[in-house]
């Protein structure tokens, strides 16, 4: 085989797409199929994803997909799931990471066995939703198996159960140390552990589409591939890097900020800085910290109706900067609702002025982020020891011009903006070395890099101007 089409399902927490990607010597297209909404819906007071909605989508993408794939892979937002009963029924529809059912299950679960022990065990970031806190939140009587969203769909399309490893380490029960399921920790929660499915590694085959499945969507014998599916680490995948010494920023909903490293850091350092080692393709370490994203946008979006993002985003470039800045990490920001309003106030708290219109206040999450990524960037090279020379920034958000230029002024680092697909470009690429078209991560990056649009920022030289600000918000890093 020298060249094959692959599928990729894509599921972020604000849209999903499946898309069909073209692999060969040279060659790596990507070609929308299909795009559609993720929107949350709430019913009798509990914020869950619309997950048959989705699926629906899915089986529609593949109809419209090319009939020659090779295989299909499904990544999406990490941490929520599904509960299966015993005969494989889905008990109720999986709920929204930002949904209320959490608070103070963390600090409960935290004064209980310690962080210390819990950043030991998992090495994961202290995140309200993660799963661990979830399921310590949820009814698991008549719970028989739990899965993972990509993990859900792939045994819906396939009647195969499993749980993909890059997405397991998002749930704060897989043992940062032997990539298995932590023994210790479902013990000590009263959970059980039964409900926890294999583990299966990017790469590795699922299994074929069922006959009724294959038939409604017309693609016979097509086989589902697992990738790395927690869709963070799809994208880490595809970063154009030509250079070892690189951070990312996988900006979308969230923006992801770390380095690639080859073995997990668990100081006290990293703890307290809240420091994430999530798993990579390849058995990589994504060693990040989540920043708040374009949430903050998206959710003032919202408030304000959808008016059309370019021409406020050009409004917002002539506002004068670092004038109204907000922590954008602070938890007040995470549940929906009116984003405005709350960034208002929590500027008037903070000493600075309240943005007096939407571009100001545009202008004032925008610089917020930049500060963010700055803090998160000089943070990963300083508590894992590695050396910064270039900020792959990739996803939605690499569209966003403002957001990039702010980003290289603020860390005093190059950026490269793009791909924007990236999550999609990093699933396929899996699919496609497993079918032995492209090698590993270094010549699937040297592909993505040679085939893609990029654009690259070069930081204009005003680093005590972003120094001062990040001192006075206290975002240093
Ligand atoms: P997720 O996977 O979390 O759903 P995406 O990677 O799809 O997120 O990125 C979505 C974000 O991309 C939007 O919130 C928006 O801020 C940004 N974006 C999309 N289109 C544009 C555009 N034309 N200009 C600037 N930003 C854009
Ligand atoms: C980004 C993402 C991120 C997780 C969050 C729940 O889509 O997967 O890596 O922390 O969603």
């Amino acid at each position: 085989m020298k060249e094959a089409t692959f599928a990729a399902v894509d599921l972020g927490a604000s849209s999903g797409r499946v898309m069909a990607g073209r692999v060969g010597p040279g060659t790596l297209a990507l070609e929308e199929v299909r795009r559609f909404p993720n929107r949350p819906v709430r019913v009798n007071g509990t914020l869950h994803w619309d997950v048959l909605g989705l699926y629906g989508n899915v089986l529609d993408g593949l109809r419209s997909a090319p009939r020659d794939l090779a295989s299909v892979g499904i990544d999406s937002w990490a941490v929520d799931y599904g509960l299966l009963d015993a005969n494989g029924t889905l008990l109720g529809n999986p709920v929204h990471y930002r949904d209320a059912r959490t608070v103070g299950v963390m600090d409960r679960v935290r004064a209980e066995l310690g962080d210390d022990l819990l950043y030991q065990a998992s090495g994961l970031q202290f995140l309200p939703f993660n799963t661990i806190y979830q399921l310590a939140a949820d009814d698991l009587s008549r719970a028989a198996t739990l899965l993972l969203v990509p993990d859900l769909l792939a045994y819906w399309l396939t009647g195969e159960i499993g749980a993909e490893r890059t997405n397991a380490s998002t749930t704060g029960l897989l043992d940062v140390r032997t990539g298995t399921w932590s023994q210790d920790l479902p013990a000590r929660l009263d959970l059980p552990a039964k409900i926890l499915p294999p583990l299966r590694d990017p790469g590795s085959a699922i299994g074929a589409l069922r006959a009724d499945v294959a038939a409604e969507t017309g693609h016979d014998a097509l086989q589902v591939a697992a990738v790395g599916s927690h869709d963070t680490a799809s994208a880490v995948a595809a970063v154009p890097a030509t250079t070892g010494r690189f951070a990312y920023i996988s900006c979308g909903t969230w923006s992801l900020v770390g380095v690639e490293l080859d073995a997990p850091v668990l100081t006290e350092a990293s703890r307290k800085a809240n420091f994430t080692n999530e798993g990579g393709v390849d058995g990589t370490v994504r060693y990040l910290r989540n920043v708040m994203g374009l949430w903050l946008l998206q959710e003032s979006l919202r408030a304000w109706g959808d008016p059309d993002l370019p021409a406020l985003l050009a409004e917002a470039a002539d506002v004068p900067g670092l004038r109204s800045l907000v922590d954008p990490d602070d938890p007040e920001f995470l549940p929906p609702g009116d984003m405005p309003s709350r960034i208002a106030a929590h500027c008037r708290r903070r000493g600075f002025p309240e943005p007096a219109t939407r571009a100001e206040t545009v202008r004032c999450i925008m610089d917020s982020l930049a500060l963010a990524h700055r803090a998160a960037l000089r943070q990963a090279s300083r508590l894992s020891g590695k050396e910064i020379d270039v900020v792959h920034l990739v996803g939605g958000g690499s569209r966003n011009d403002l957001l990039c230029r702010l980003t290289a002024d603020a860390s005093g680092l190059p950026v490269v903006a793009g791909p924007v697909e990236a999550t999609a470009l990093g699933n396929v690429l899996v699919q496609a070395r497993a079918h032995g078209l492209v090698g590993g991560l270094p010549e699937s990056r040297a592909l993505v890099a040679a085939t893609q649009d990029l654009r690259r920022h070069t930081p204009s030289g005003d680093g005590a101007r972003w120094r001062d600000a990040a001192v006075r918000l206290g975002l240093d890093g």
